[in-house]
């Protein structure tokens, strides 16, 4: 074994692509019905009432809260739909996107 020889390993292992994540972040406000911000997180993020709940709770609590991360695309749809229905019913409910580090 004392002539073994090591070659150095060459080839570089691919690595794996992945999309860049963009968080989904719903801001506080002091208008917006608690109610209708459930509605809307269940709509739009399809969750369940108690999740929907805790998210708006922390929300109002910390004034933001981050509500799930999505390709870039499904993050801005969604901010944008929500913040529309909000919109659409007089409310200043506001829904905006950043990208994860
Ligand atoms: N702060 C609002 C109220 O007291 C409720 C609310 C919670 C609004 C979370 C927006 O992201 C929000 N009626």
């Amino acid at each position: 074994m004392a002539n073994t020889v090591v070659k150095p390993r060459t080839k570089l292992k691919p690595k794996t692509q992945r999309p860049k994540l963009y968080k989904v972040i719903l801001l506080n406000d002091d208008f917006t019905p608690r109610e209708f911000v459930v509605q809307v997180l269940k709509t739009v993020f399809r969750m369940n009432t108690e999740h929907a709940y805790h998210v708006m709770m922390t929300a109002h609590r910390r004034g933001a809260c981050v509500i799930a991360v999505y390709t870039r695309d499904v993050a801005e749809t969604k901010a944008k739909e929500a913040t529309e229905l909000g919109k659409s019913k007089g409310y200043p409910l506001f829904f905006t996107t950043e990208p994860e580090e």
